[in-house]
């Protein structure tokens, strides 16, 4: 399909069949995006960018350690040291929550990972520099479901707990 337009770039008579071609192929991929963003529901969660919610949970992201206010010993031990705050929350089961993860760190990026009991990972995101990245997540099954900021292991790690 590709290769049967792309010879005729420089005919212009071609060229409204080729932005006909064009458009469909953007029309297309704008529909996979939307099919992406759309709610889905993966290892039993439904996770929405937005919509009504239940219940609500503010994890904040702490600076325990940094190179700029130190302490410096602990730095230089460890490295920056950051946790999320709660490290640990419950929600109901098929209660949709609202979760807004604040980055509160101006100048170190964060990240999301969402698992499954069984480690299959179900929502992977990032949380740039002084921002709020807001999920309405629905767990249709109890069980605990560890999070990890990836670039910040092991100490940057959660649990949501999933209870009836
Ligand atoms: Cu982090």
């Amino acid at each position: 399909m590709i290769g049967e337009w792309s010879g005729k770039g420089n005919d212009p008579i071609a060229a409204p069949w080729h932005h006909a071609r064009m458009k469909r192929i953007v029309a297309m991929c704008a529909l996979m995006l939307l099919a992406c963003r759309a709610p889905h529901q993966r290892h039993g969660v439904t996770i929405a960018r937005s919509g009504s919610a239940k219940a609500r949970m503010v994890v904040t992201t702490i600076a325990v350690a940094v190179k700029e206010t130190g302490p410096a010993d602990t730095v230089k031990r460890f490295g920056e040291v950051y946790v999320f705050s709660p490290e640990v929350f419950a929600v109901r089961r098929d209660q949709p929550t609202q979760v807004t993860f604040w980055s509160l760190q101006p100048d170190d990026e964060h990240d999301f990972m969402l698992t499954d009991p069984a480690n299959h990972v179900l929502l992977q995101t990032k949380l740039p520099p002084l921002s709020k990245t807001t999920f309405v997540m629905t767990f249709h099954d109890e069980g605990v479901f560890p999070f990890y900021c990836k670039m910040h292991q092991p100490e940057m790690s959660g649990q949501i707990i999933v209870t009836r």
